[in-house]
């Protein structure tokens, strides 16, 4: 006998996002369609609305308590959804975190978001693992998706009761965080609210990519970042449609292949995995193709790219800016309306604007530092006072971006204000990779800045002051690019190593990465 989960729904005046992106769907009778396509098979909107209940049972029996964080360290699956919507129908607050990290990341990320339990894919437990004591009694339970480890999250689920009465949460409460890298190397809990989700949808999902229950689609960028958590999971589930997650890494050929055999109608990239999509083999012809929309974001789409991959697709590439501070994208070009080499125009609902250095509004056609305000942005950073009052002003918000507006209204990225590099789409420090490299015990001084490759993408270069001075070997700098290869998740080692017998330095002795930057061939 199938006892079908009922759909809840609270009182007026209360809000709970998870019912809007589950319950909804049952409510509505699409209880039955496929709600995730991953590496072990299908689940519809009432199963995982199923899951997600029991999920929030369990979290009750643990003990963990309306409000209190749960840190998430899962690579995607329908257990990030089962989790990450399940905690919030509770009113626990899950805090998803990037499963590339080291484990003095996670270390931080435990302490500073005081965490009651923690949710880890097993690959991630062991990384994570030798940290975990020292958070005990505040972490109580480490919960694993997968064969082994602590409390397995099936066993969990399958002991629980399949119905949940929702938390009586209001769209102003606190419903999850993500973290955000800084300059000076210690990440920032961007604190969301319950509304914050369905705005991203109501906003760019549904009016700008037209997103329809029929959609099926693939988001390269996983649901930990805030760009991957609307693509794959936010967007879909506002419309019944369907998500397709994959567990492994995103490179060419695993992306590729996923082009073909669920034959998404909606993909997400970076620009990194674009120019490197279209230089390998693994990319189908256009006519296995089902794609109607695809999106980059997380850095500035070359021009050149966009309209390769137009070519070779037939689909328009989008690019948008969006950031973790504003859940999603917040400048963006349309599918009837863009132009290749500008972020496209403001997304109605939100607004920007270009200060100067000095406070004032920049004029016409002059770069100026981009501030945005819109519904999505979130509350704060979490135990961060000082930097929080320095990024959100008002209801303003710093994007730490340069920018400029063409006289029809593009918008046109122009390099980010800060010395902080992106890279394949995620924030790298360049103090942090100086400071691997630093502790290579050849390496007297280093300075890290971006550089472009053969596509036009920023990739991190070094610049090398050796101990014994003069110049270092190939063999040298090939040591040196594994050495912090070793140290740090991969993407961030340095492409490029230049050795010079100095670095320019201000009279206080910071390093003028600047110069750098202006010394390099364009
Ligand atoms: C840069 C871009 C030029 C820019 C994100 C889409 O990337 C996202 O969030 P993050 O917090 O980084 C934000 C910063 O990344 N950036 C992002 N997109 C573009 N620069 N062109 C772009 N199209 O410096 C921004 O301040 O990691 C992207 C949706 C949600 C996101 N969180």
């Amino acid at each position: 006998m199938c006892m079908a989960v009922q759909p809840k729904s609270l009182p007026p005046g209360y809000y709970n996002a998870a019912l809007d992106l589950l319950d909804r769907n049952l409510a509505e009778g699409r209880g039955e369609r496929v709600a995730v396509i991953d590496d072990r098979g299908r689940t519809t909107y009432a199963a995982l609305t199923e899951r997600a209940n029991r999920f929030a049972n369990a979290l009750a029996d643990l003990g963990v308590e309306r409000e209190q964080r749960i840190l998430v360290a899962l690579q995607d699956s329908v257990d990030f959804p089962t989790v990450f919507l399940g905690a919030i129908k509770a009113g626990v607050v899950p805090v998803a975190v990037n499963t590339a990290q080291m484990a003095r990341d996670y270390d931080f990320m435990l302490e500073d978001s005081g965490a009651r339990a923690l949710v880890v894919s097993q690959p991630i437990l062991e990384t994570i693992a030798p940290e975990i004591e020292r958070h005990r009694p505040q972490l109580a339970h480490v919960i694993v998706s997968g064969e082994s480890g602590g409390i397995r999250l099936e066993e969990l689920l399958a002991k629980s009761d399949p119905e949940h009465e929702p938390a009586r949460t209001v769209a102003d409460d606190i419903a999850f965080w993500l973290y955000s890298s800084g300059s000076t190397g210690a990440p920032k809990g961007a604190v969301h609210l319950q509304c914050h989700l369905m705005e991203t949808y109501r906003l760019y999902g549904g009016p700008i990519l037209g997103i329809g229950p029929d959609d099926v689609v693939f988001s390269a960028a996983k649901l930990f970042f805030a760009y991957g958590l609307g693509n794959a999971m936010t967007f879909p589930f506002a419309v019944g449609a369907a998500a397709v997650l994959m567990a492994e890494r995103s490179t060419p050929a695993s992306c590729a292949k996923r082009l073909v055999d669920h034959r998404p109608t909606m993909f997400f990239g970076v620009p990194t995995l674009y120019a490197a999509m279209l230089a390998g083999t693994d990319l189908a012809e256009k006519e296995r193709l089902a794609l109607r929309r695809c999106v980059s974001a997380g850095e500035a789409l070359p021009a050149e790219l966009g309209e390769r991959w137009q070519k070779r697709t037939g689909v328009p590439l989008l690019d948008g800016i969006g950031s973790t501070e504003m859940l999603h994208i917040f400048i963006s070009n349309r599918p009837d309306d863009f132009r290749y080499g500008s972020s496209g125009k403001p997304v109605p609902g939100y607004e920007a604007r270009l200060v100067s250095e000095t406070g004032g509004e920049v004029a016409a056609g002059e770069i100026g530092d981009l501030q945005v305000s819109g519904p999505t942005c979130c509350i704060m950073y979490w135990r961060r006072r000082e930097k929080s009052r320095d990024t959100f002003i008002g209801r303003w918000t710093k994007t730490g971006d340069k920018y400029r507006v063409t006289e029809d209204g593009w918008w046109i990225y122009c390099g980010r204000s800060d010395d902080m590099l992106k890279v394949s789409g995620q924030y790298v420090s360049p103090f942090e990779v100086e400071a691997a490299l630093l502790t290579h015990n050849e390496v007297l001084e280093a300075a890290v800045v971006g550089h472009e490759d053969a596509d036009r993408l920023i990739k991190p270069k070094a610049y090398i002051v050796l101990k014994g001075g003069g110049g270092g070997s190939t063999a040298l700098a090939d040591a040196l690019k594994a050495h912090v290869r070793s140290r740090l998740a991969p993407f961030k080692y340095p492409r490029w190593i230049e050795f010079v017998p100095s670095l320019p330095k201000t009279a206080t002795g910071k390093i003028q990465r600047f110069k750098l930057r202006a010394s390099q061939p364009s």
